[in-house]
């Protein structure tokens, strides 16, 4: 699973690369920097300080730092064929207004920017199917293919994502093989300055909002100056910055655990002296399927899951031992549809 920041040039797509992944200069295929952010979940860190493990483990999603667009939105064919092999986008604009830091073309509102960006989406995928339609004309199509790619036309033509209409179970594979851009799920993330995040607003917030509903993106904020600040602190420091601010969690925290829900990503955990773990599922993966993330023989030779679930352990006083004598862990057999924190052990059989 992998999530491409992309969005204008100096709007702080580089800065959130960097924050997320710790990374300093890693550099990846065709010279994009890729690397893992850490999933912050606190049900882990709970975990970790019940059982002590030598090690824990929190979730990773890949992120990539794509080069910027066109300072009207334009993306390059290359660009294009690399944006599609990610899984979903976050689009990053800029609110603040430091005039130390240049603006590519002409200074432009958050909404201006992200206005930009889904045109150029949209467009692109309405020359593709385009394209298609009139390539394949003679190709033989089922007429649901067909009445298919027309919906996709009257919905891009209408400016609206294809992500955001709700496609039946079997009509979804068929577009994935159109590779759409507008397909992908999208993440939109408003780098601000100190005094917008203190205000909770910024110049074009409503509208950028608007835009953003309308189109089923969640929209985030955070500012990269500050963030960078917080990187560098020790833990206890960071929380009593934070408080100062009004935050909770860190703007990175926020945005990790956004770009996970935006892929459908669940967390299930595994537990023990050695390693408390986060384990990342598609929602909805069946309990047989799941133990094959960790290793194929439990997949193979799965017979049974033991499920609780974090909520309930910690309401059983945090005691796997507790539960079992009260019967509360769960049997659970292979096509379990396995929870968002379920604490798993897997019987299997070699
Ligand atoms: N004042 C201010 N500057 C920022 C903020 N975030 C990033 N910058 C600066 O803006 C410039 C461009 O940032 P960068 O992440 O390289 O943008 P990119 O071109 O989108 O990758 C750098 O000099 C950053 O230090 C912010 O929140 N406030
Ligand atoms: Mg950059």
């Amino acid at each position: 699973m992998k999530i491409g920041i992309i969005g204008p040039a100096m709007s702080g797509k580089s800065t959130l690369f960097r924050l997320l992944t710790g990374a300093t200069a890693a550099t990846g295929k065709g010279g994009i920097p890729q690397g893992a952010a850490k999933i912050p979940d606190k049900r882990l860190e709970t975990l970790s300080a019940v059982f002590r493990p030598q090690k824990t483990t929190f979730a990773t999603v890949e992120f990539a730092d794509f080069p910027a667009l066109g300072a009207g939105g334009e993306m390059s064919g290359e660009l294009i064929s690399r944006l599609k092999t990610l899984d979903a986008l976050a689009v990053v604009v800029r609110a603040h207004q430091d005039p130390s830091v240049p603006w590519p073309a002409e200074p432009a509102t958050p909404a201006a920017a992200f206005s930009a960006f889904l045109e150029e989406m949209i467009l692109t995928d309405l020359v593709q199917l385009e394209k298609h339609l009139s390539r394949n004309k003679d190709k033989k199509r089922t007429p649901e293919e067909t009445r298919l790619l027309e919906k996709c036309r009257e919905l891009l033509e209408a400016m609206k994502p294809l992500a955001g209409e709700s496609w039946q179970e079997d009509e979804l594979p068929v577009l994935r093989n159109y590779a759409f851009l507008s397909l992908r799920p999208v993440l939109v993330a408003v780098n601000v300055d100190e005094a917008q995040l203190q205000e909770g607003s910024y110049p074009g917030r409503e509208e950028i909002t608007k835009l953003c509903r309308e189109a089923g993106y969640p929209l985030l904020t955070f500012c990269g100056t500050l963030e960078q600040e917080i990187s560098r602190m020790a833990p206890e420091e960071q929380q009593e910055f934070m408080a100062a601010y009004g935050l909770k969690e860190s703007g990175i925290a926020r945005l990790a655990a956004a770009a996970y829900r935006l892929l459908d990503l669940i967390s299930f955990f595994t537990v023990g002296k050695d390693e408390v773990r986060a384990w990342t599922i598609k929602n909805n993966t069946p309990a047989k399927k799941a133990a094959g993330k960790i290793h194929s023989d439990m997949e193979r030779g799965f017979i049974r899951a033991e499920v609780i679930n974090f909520s309930e352990f910690v309401e059983l006083g945090s005691s796997l031992k507790a539960a079992r004598e009260q019967g509360k862990l769960r049997l659970e057999g292979k096509d379990y549809p396995v929870q968002d924190g379920d604490i798993i052990t897997f019987r299997f059989n070699v």
